[in-house]
């Protein structure tokens, strides 16, 4: 498994972002510090220069693994389950800008906070359901043609009011029936959500595309109580190779968590090869 750190050249205010400020030292930074990949956040594709990204990806040998797109819901309001045809035509509109820019730099796109909420109203909900669903397999069909992974993110219920858990993304990945949909397990979402991290792990097994490795309180690895050596035994049963992103709050500083994060990550991945798991 491999190591990616979270960048963004916007101004972000999800705070689980680690490097902020200009693309070519975000990318700096995550070459210094040995992560082998790195996962862009952007409000909006065309606030960057994609031949820049493309440029430096190559020079520092480390791949856009997913393109992170909350920014869209949080600082636009564009949404899947927004009840106005308009917001969700723009919600799709800027995903399909992402999966352009994700073909041109070979990663893949995240759908998270973009999924919406429901709301209250059960007739409502049934139909924010269904805008939901109508969204996604736009976007999976236009993925699909240039050949992009797409990543459903359950988040926890303090930020979504239906995706999450492991077994509604499964559920959603099951009902769209398209091989470019996989699930993005973040352990911090799951601490609060799942009755068993390591047996979700399980069940997800192939349908799992993209790990946010992040602790019980959203700190870096090994700064809470979730038990990490379960979650990468299970990663490893389930013959998970994809990367492990720290998707963390920068505390107590964006640099012990680069590092001594790393490091605690490292040896536990060291550890578990040296006894041949
Ligand atoms: C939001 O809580 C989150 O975990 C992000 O990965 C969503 O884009
Ligand atoms: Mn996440």
């Amino acid at each position: 498994m491999k190591l990616a750190v979270t960048a963004t050249p916007s101004e972000a205010r999800f705070a689980a972002i680690l490097l902020r400020g200009a693309i070519a030292e975000t990318f700096a930074l995550a070459s210094q510090y040995g992560y082998d990949g790195i996962e862009v956040h952007l409000r909006d594709p065309h606030d960057v220069d994609w031949e820049e990204i493309v440029e430096l990806s190559q020079r520092y040998s480390l791949p856009v693994t997913t393109l992170g797109t909350g920014m869209a819901a949080g600082m636009d309001g564009l949404t899947f389950t927004d009840a106005n045809s308009e917001v969700r035509m723009r919600a799709v509109g800027r995903m399909k800008e992402h999966i352009k820019l994700a073909a041109r730099l070979g990663s893949a796109v995240t759908i998270g906070v973009l999924n919406g909420n429901l709301g209250n109203d059960v007739d409502q909900a049934a139909q924010a359901r269904k805008h939901h669903f109508a969204c996604l397999q736009e976007c999976c069909h236009a993925a699909a043609d240039v050949g992009v992974p797409l990543l459903l993110e359950p988040l926890n219920r303090y930020e979504c009011d239906w995706l999450n858990t492991t077994e509604d993304a499964l559920a959603v990945i099951e009902q769209l029936g398209a091989a470019n949909l996989k699930y993005l397990a973040d352990t911090y979402h799951m601490t609060i959500e799942e009755v068993d991290i390591a047996a979700s792990i399980h069940r997800a097994g192939d349908s799992l595309g993209y790990v946010h490795l992040v602790d019980s309180n959203r700190c870096g690895p090994g700064q809470g109580h979730l038990a990490f050596r379960e979650v990468l035994n299970a990663l490893i049963d389930v013959n998970y190779d994809g990367f492990l992103s720290f998707e963390c709050l920068p505390r107590p500083d964006v640099d012990s968590i680069l590092k001594n994060s790393l490091c605690y990550v490292k040896e536990l991945l060291a550890e578990f090869a040296t006894r041949g798991i």
